[in-house]
């Protein structure tokens, strides 16, 4: 059997998509997650244009020989464009394979290692008592772990922080979207990094003091800090025993976070923006972080994803795979799968699809006494309505530029 169509989906039900879908000559069909937020059409381009040519006729079967073709041969190796497009491909194959087997895929990863995924949810408050009712909200659902984000006295809007709508309900989106046929830009935000080192050891000591010593809390730091100040910050929050503190500083620059380590004990996580193991290297091998932030659809799928789990397994290092929304359903999907086989797993976030996006991705991944399970359908358990994902279309959307106060741009 070979691979007969490669077709790349774009949908935007309250989001953007990108799905691949593979059919093979007998028929089978797989999907695969290769959604890049704010640069989804670059992604389209190397698929359609590059990828998809290159592999029909190719046996479906040979999964990690494909993911080699595409790393390898182009020569470009690497970055979040190529390797979303080789996740994409991946996946689907992953999900045929396990199709033609008639079993979920986390059986062919090697079987369950538990009975389901310890998760965390995003809340987030402008003030510490929204963010406490938001708290509430989550463990009233099961949940054991939440990111707790909230907002910073003078500061008018901070990424990831808003309060839920009257209804109890909370969602956001990270990239904002134009009207269809507007010409847009980012939306731009106004960081102080000493204001917010001020206060979140306050929100943490709030949150303690509503909810007690159990609750894992998590934080996210997305990458605003130097060297320096992720120090001070991973050591203020040691008093209320973090989970974690994520992307302190932009984990690109590897040996920064020896500075950080030096100084606290708080455990660190960084990697959503990585791509491959190399990214990873330095932050194993010298045990710097101790969860890999990575998701399926950005790291190479699961081959790229169980490379670095299979390395990091090495140096007791666990995973805590990246949950936003703009990971679609069927990259979530991939995660699960993933993080119910592997040993190291750690602890998987959950920012739950809209449910416009759900009427588009059909999944039988499901949330349960504060775990997720990916369900026992045939493959990754997720399809596309593709009647339904036609009535929505791509609509450009941006994710935001931060400045200082002097208007010079920074990490957000
Ligand atoms: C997280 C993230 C996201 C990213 C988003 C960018 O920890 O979930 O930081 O909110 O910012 O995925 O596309
Ligand atoms: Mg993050």
């Amino acid at each position: 059997m070979s691979i007969e169509r490669i077709d790349v989906n774009v949908t935007s039900p309250g989001r953007n998509f990108v799905t691949v879908k593979v059919t093979t000559s007998d028929g089978i069909v797989g999907l695969g997650d290769g959604t890049l937020n704010g640069r989804e059409l670059a992604v389209v381009s190397y698929l359609r244009d590059h990828v998809a040519p290159t592999l029909i006729g190719r046996d479906e079967s040979a999964i990690e020989q494909t993911w080699q073709y595409l790393y390898r041969s182009p020569y470009w190796r690497r970055g979040p464009v190529t390797m979303a497009a080789v996740a994409a491909i991946d996946m689907a194959l992953w999900d045929i394979a396990a199709k033609k087997a008639g079993e979920p895929l986390y059986k062919l990863l090697g079987g369950a290692s538990r009975t389901g995924l310890l998760t965390y949810a995003h809340a987030s408050g402008t003030t510490i008592e929204k963010l406490n009712e938001a708290i509430h909200g989550y463990v009233e659902q099961g949940f054991g772990a939440v990111r707790i984000q909230a907002g910073v006295p003078g500061l008018d809007q901070i990424y990831g922080v808003h309060d839920s709508d009257p209804g109890g309900k909370y969602e956001y989106e990270p990239a904002g979207r134009a009207d269809a046929g507007a010409a847009m830009r980012p939306t731009e935000e106004t960081w102080d990094t000493r204001a917010y080192l001020r206060h979140l050891p306050t929100v943490f000591a709030g949150v303690r003091e509503e909810f007690g010593p159990e609750l894992r809390l998590l934080h996210d730091g997305h990458h605003r800090m130097s060297p320096i100040e992720a120090a001070k910050l991973a050591k203020s929050l040691e008093p209320y025993d973090p989970f974690w503190l994520e992307d302190c500083t932009p984990g690109e620059d590897q040996a920064v976070l020896r500075l950080v380590r030096q100084h606290s004990v708080t455990p660190l996580a960084i990697g959503e923006v990585f791509n491959s193991v190399y990214d990873y290297q330095t932050l194993i091998t010298e045990r710097l972080i101790d969860y890999v932030r990575s998701s399926a659809t950005h790291a190479g799928g699961i081959t790229g994803l169980r490379q670095i789990m299979a390395f990091a397994a090495v140096y007791g290092i666990r995973s805590g795979f990246h949950g936003p929304t703009d990971v679609s359903p069927v990259g979530m999907a991939a995660n699960l799968h993933l993080g119910l086989a592997i040993h190291n797993f750690g602890i998987q976030e959950y920012m739950p699809h809209s449910e416009t996006t759900l009427s588009v991705f059909r999944t039988s991944y499901r949330f349960e006494n504060g775990l997720l399970h990916p369900g026992e359908t045939p493959g990754l358990g997720v399809e596309l309505d593709e009647e339904a994902a036609a009535a929505h279309e791509y609509v450009p959307a941006y994710l935001p530029v931060n400045r200082l106060r002097d208007g010079s741009v920074h990490d957000w």
